[in-house]
């Protein structure tokens, strides 16, 4: 069975959880604590030599990072649905996935992280990366439904946790109304778990 090295409140980890729910995969919860440190222990850095989570273990087949594990459950367990192979699919799906570990990352996810677990950073940096970021997001969903394929792909679920949890980060939800419907476009799905304020209440 999967091992999922997984941390509650993370979005990141978030992002595998609902990849395994969406494609009805069952799973064992590895809990790793953050504060404790656990990330850093010798026992967790032979799984991730980077000392992050999420991290997974299929049969021996260690995964770590949140999208390069999209990418593994959906191709291993999800047929071409969630990850379609031909060459322009890959490529839009490809451009959200570095998105979602760049700017998604340093802009609406360390704003949040700066708020609830008092990181410490550059907060107007931090600000300006974020409502770019949130900006470019709302400016596709004007015009799509989905961030590409046309149909929910790991796009989605790579992209979604840190859209939806912005707010957490004192970010002004307002201002990206296409970014808010894709939200609960994406709430709707078949499969679909949340995390705590997630949906938010
Ligand atoms: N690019 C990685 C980032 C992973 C990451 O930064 N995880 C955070 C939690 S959301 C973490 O483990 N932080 C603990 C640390 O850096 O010590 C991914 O998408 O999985």
């Amino acid at each position: 069975m999967i091992k999922l090295y997984d941390t509650p409140i993370s979005g990141n980890c978030h992002k595998v959880r609902l990849m395994l729910s969406i494609l009805g995969i069952n799973y064992e919860k590895v809990p790793v604590s953050l504060p404790d440190g656990e990330q850093k222990t010798p026992a967790y850095l032979a799984v991730n030599p980077l000392g992050k989570v999420p991290s997974i273990d299929d049969d021996g087949v260690q995964i770590w990072d949140s999208q390069a594990i999209l990418v593994y459950l959906a191709r291993k367990y999800g047929g071409k649905e969630w990850y379609p192979d031909d060459a322009e699919s890959m490529g839009q799906i490809q451009k959200w996935l570095a998105l979602a570990a760049n700017e998604m990352f340093n802009g609406p996810a360390i704003a949040r992280a700066m708020i609830i677990f008092k990181r410490e950073g550059d907060q107007e940096k931090v600000r300006k990366t974020g409502e770019a970021t949130l900006a470019v997001l709302n400016s596709w969903l004007e015009t799509h439904e989905w961030l590409a394929c046309g149909h929910p792909t790991i796009a989605d679920v790579a992209v979604y946790p840190y859209a939806a949890l912005a707010w957490e980060g004192n970010v002004d939800m307002s201002a990206y109304p296409a970014m808010n419907a894709w939200i609960k476009r994406v709430e709707a799905l078949p499969g679909y778990v949340g995390m705590k304020n997630m949906p938010r209440p």
